[in-house]
């Protein structure tokens, strides 16, 4: 799988009114708990290639029937209509802090198994990767108490 490595997206795409500047964004390490709900979190990395500021704006799956960006504020998730990754830069998505909630899954998410997700970024457009389903992971609040990895 190369979605864990930085070069391996989609090519870069010209900034429209800035001349031939690229708008390049890499989505790493792209992970989410395995579920049996309706929704689940996905977390990631955001590294900005590019020379401009870019927007993360939205997400889908064919997996889930939505995707909203999310923060969590006060203990509680809360939509947000973007979050800014600069250039030069890496921007964590990850528990506790900016996700994506995937909305209405088709079916249960199990360890091990990969969901392809399009992430829509204002400048580099989408972004495709495949995400794991990760049991386990040690920064994951949800999975911290009771259930040692299961893989
Ligand atoms: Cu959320």
């Amino acid at each position: 799988m190369a979605a864990a490595s930085c070069g391996s997206g989609s090519p870069a795409a010209t900034v429209d009114g800035l001349g031939d500047l690229p708008a390049e964004v890499h989505v790493l390490n792209a992970w989410t708990p395995p579920t049996t709900g309706d929704n689940a979190s996905l977390y990631f990395q955001a590294h900005n290639a590019g020379a401009q500021t870019d927007r993360l704006v939205g997400a889908s799956c064919d997996c889930a029937f939505g995707a909203e960006v999310h923060e969590m504020a006060g203990g509680a998730m809360q939509p947000v209509a973007g979050v800014d990754v600069p250039p030069d830069t890496q921007v964590t998505f990850g528990p506790g802090g900016y996700h994506v909630l995937l909305i209405g899954l088709d079916g249960p998410l199990k360890a091990g198994d990969f969901i392809t997700v399009t992430f829509g970024f204002e400048l580099a457009g989408e972004v495709t990767v495949d995400a794991e389903v990760r049991a386990g992971a040690p920064d994951d609040p949800g999975m911290a108490s009771g259930m040692p990895g299961m893989g």
